[in-house]
């Protein structure tokens, strides 16, 4: 759930407006957009430009396909060159050209899915295929809009609805929600569920449903196909739900003086186009509005070997699957798909200096495609920052050696990507950390409005029936539900062909009498051969879990590799035969490991909205490809399991979890034991003791 969507609009702009409107500058556009001087600007990871974005839609309009009725954009995003082809083109990349851009859109056009392969270059259609199969491309802001606030909002029986319970029209909002699969035979019109809600002086809308109506839109018709009012459950009270600070009343809560994070020297990276540098990494990050960042070719230097090794060549969250836990008629279709479903990068926000990103940050901006096509720009919807929050990176006081106290320290200081999406009621706060150990810290904050349910109950005491959550206020309950965010990890350790490999920890026993000890540890190693190797349960059984480079070994002749560290690790607990646990059948396990195919990078499928589960991690996995020394795709799933409390009313204070990507006998010894501490900044009103 989903959606301030004007909000949305009105922070993002739509460019050319009204010039594209004339077909002979539509010409003239195109034509300047041809010449390759301004394409080879580009470094082939680069996300379209907005330019870019228009002449894609010059092109589909100018096609059979502009004729068509109601042609609409559900993506529009860089076609990725294929990985060899990149990596031929990266080792030698002064004397060749880059592989010619091509875009990747989706379009709807009378009822159809097209999957469309547009050559930029030469503006020309490389494919143009129909997908038949089950399932619907990305909801586009337009639609989800016309169909809650235009149709909804004006339908009379809802209009009625809304008297009946003494409500004023004028306060109301409402939103759309997936509906998800639930069984049903034969292909299913794209359709979607509105819900309302009620403002009342509080703009906290999602602690304040209009429970009991059943809104269904056909969204390629953009017509009611159904209409239900069932029951007559209060609104809750908004007293006490809004969260803006002019809103609150005293007493306020502990008062805190100025603090900040400043740099008097500039800062240690450098943003060149969309390559960043710092310290000993350089990365490629690009937005993409289904996944948000992007992290391409992510080295890391080593100043023994004086040379960038390769680490990451592909990661971003590829889907987040956020299953309701209650099954009565309102509730039960309420198992959404925030990426594949929603976009994770369509409804990035706009990031806030000093506030939503420390004083130190630099931003960037984003664009894409509108339902028209056209091109929307997303201001700020990523900051780029150094994190120096007072960690130690490493220490050690030397107390073995008799009269002498030998003491040293590094300071932590590292570079966070972050960006916030906001998808209806939870905020997420996506940030990528790289250290100058060499890891990769990926972390996600959940915060904003639990989606509540509207009851009769003013007290636990008068609740007979499962309520399916908490009640956090008068009349409120803070539905059950779980958050599982699924990363796409390209690892490339040193090179493409990489091994995935358990360590497992097993416990011996000493039988031998050779030792006063009766048992201990012992490590046993074993390299995935195939898929069904690599599907793993975290906590099931204490391992190690390592992407290994099995061609390239260090001095002392280790494997060099890097290691998943899982947090935030919990399992679907759904049953196998449940619907929206067939869609999301992936989220039974924290880890697959797959084969590199560049189809493969949405864990619910392509087409998540309506899908029915026959495109998923989970099946693509049950070919039990082999996946030893060669190109692999690490997938991690980080989980939540959510009973809401009442301190997560009215508005939740962030929630974290996260994983690391550790080298583990990647580099000869601490990478970071010549690492040198910032200076000392001084403070006029501070003294360093
Ligand atoms: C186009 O959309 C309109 C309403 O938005 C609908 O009535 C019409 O049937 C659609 N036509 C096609 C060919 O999809
Ligand atoms: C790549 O993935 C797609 C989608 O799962 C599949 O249809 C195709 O067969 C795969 N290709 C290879 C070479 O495995
Ligand atoms: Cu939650």
């Amino acid at each position: 759930m989903r959606v301030s969507l004007k909000l949305l609009l009105a922070n993002s702009f739509v460019f050319f407006d009204r010039a594209m409107a004339s077909t002979w500058f539509n010409t003239l556009v195109f034509l300047l957009l041809s010449l390759p001087i301004t394409l080879s600007r580009h470094h082939p990871l680069d996300p379209l430009t907005p330019s870019e974005f228009d002449k894609v839609r010059t092109i589909i309009k100018g096609s059979t396909l502009g004729s068509a009725k109601n042609l609409t954009f559900h993506y529009v995003g860089l076609d990725d060159p294929d990985k060899p082809t990149l990596l031929s083109w990266l080792a030698n990349h002064t004397k060749t050209s880059p592989p010619p851009r091509r875009a990747f859109l989706i379009a709807r056009a009378e009822r159809q899915t097209h999957e469309i392969v547009v050559n930029l270059p030469d503006g020309s259609i490389i494919s143009d295929h129909i997908y038949t199969g089950f399932g619907y491309p990305l909801q586009t802001i337009e639609e989800q809009i016309t169909a809650a606030s235009v149709l909804t909002l004006k339908y009379p029986p809802f209009v009625e609805s809304v008297k009946k319970r003494g409500l004023d029209i004028d306060e109301v909002v409402c939103e759309s929600f997936s509906v998800g699969w639930f069984g049903e035979k034969g292909k299913q019109k794209r359709v979607t569920k509105v819900l309302c809600f009620y403002k009342s002086g509080s703009d906290n809308i999602y602690l304040l449903p209009i429970e009991g109506i059943t809104v269904v839109v056909d969204y390629d018709e953009m017509n009611i196909l159904e209409y239900s009012d069932r029951l007559m459950v209060p609104v809750p009270k908004a007293e006490g739900t809004d969260f803006r600070a002019f809103k609150q009343m005293p007493p306020f809560g502990p008062k805190m003086k100025p603090v900040t994070v400043v740099q008097p020297n500039g800062r240690s990276f450098k943003i060149d186009g969309h390559m960043i540098r710092w310290a000993n990494w350089v990365f490629h990050l690009a937005f993409d509005v289904r996944a948000g960042p992007v992290i391409s070719l992510a080295s890391v230097y080593d100043t023994d070997k004086g040379k960038h090794r390769r680490v990451l060549y592909r990661g971003h969250v590829s889907e987040l699957f956020v299953p309701y836990m209650d099954p009565t008629e309102g509730w039960y279709y309420k198992t959404f798909f925030d990426a594949g479903e929603y976009g994770f990068g369509l409804f990035a926000v706009p990031l806030e200096p000093l506030t939503d990103c420390p004083a130190n940050a630099i931003f960037m901006d984003g664009s894409f495609a509108g339902h028209d096509g056209r091109p929307v720009k997303k201001p700020n919807i990523f900051c780029v920052f150094e994190r120096s929050a007072g960690e130690i990176a490493w220490r050690h006081t030397e107390l073995g050696i008799p009269g002498k106290v030998g003491k040293e320290v590094r300071t932590e200081v590292s570079l966070v990507v972050r960006m916030v999406s906001t998808v209806g009621n939870y905020d997420y706060v996506v940030d990528w950390e790289f250290k100058q150990s060499g890891s990769i810290k990926v972390g996600v904050g959940l915060t904003g409005i639990l989606e509540a349910k509207g009851v009769p109950y003013t007290h636990t005491d008068q609740m007979s029936e499962n309520v399916y959550g908490t009640l956090l206020a008068e009349n409120t309950v803070g539905v059950h539900h779980d958050h599982f965010i699924t990363y796409y990890l390209d690892l490339d350790v040193e090179g493409d062909k990489n091994s995935f490999v358990k360590a497992r920890m097993q416990t011996e026993r000493v039988t031998d009498g050779s030792s006063p000890r009766k048992s201990y540890w012992t490590v046993v190693r074993d390299t995935a051969k195939t898929e069904a190797d690599a599907r793993v349960q975290l906590g099931s059984e204490p391992a190690d879990l390592l992407v290994v480079n099995p061609n390239k070994k260090t001095n002392v002749g280790n494997t060099v590799g890097y290691r998943l560290l899982g947090g935030s690790s919990a399992g679907s607990l759904l049953s196998d035969d449940d619907y929206p646990q067939i869609r999301a059948a992936y989220t039974k396990y924290q880890v697959f490991v797959t084969p590199y195919n560049r189809s493969e990078k949405w864990a619910a499928g392509t087409y998540a909205y309506q899908s029915r589960g026959d495109d998923n991690l989970a099946i693509w996995s049950q070919r039990n490809r082999a996946i030893e020394n060669t190109d692999i795709v690490l997938w991690y799933t980080m989980g939540f399991h959510h009973i809401p409390y009442q301190e997560d009313f009215p508005v939740m204070p962030t929630l974290t979890g996260g994983f690391e990507l550790r080298p583990s006998n990647f580099f000869e010894r601490n990478p970071t034991l010549k690492m040198k501490t910032p200076k000392p900044v001084h403070f006029p009103n501070c003294t360093t003791a």
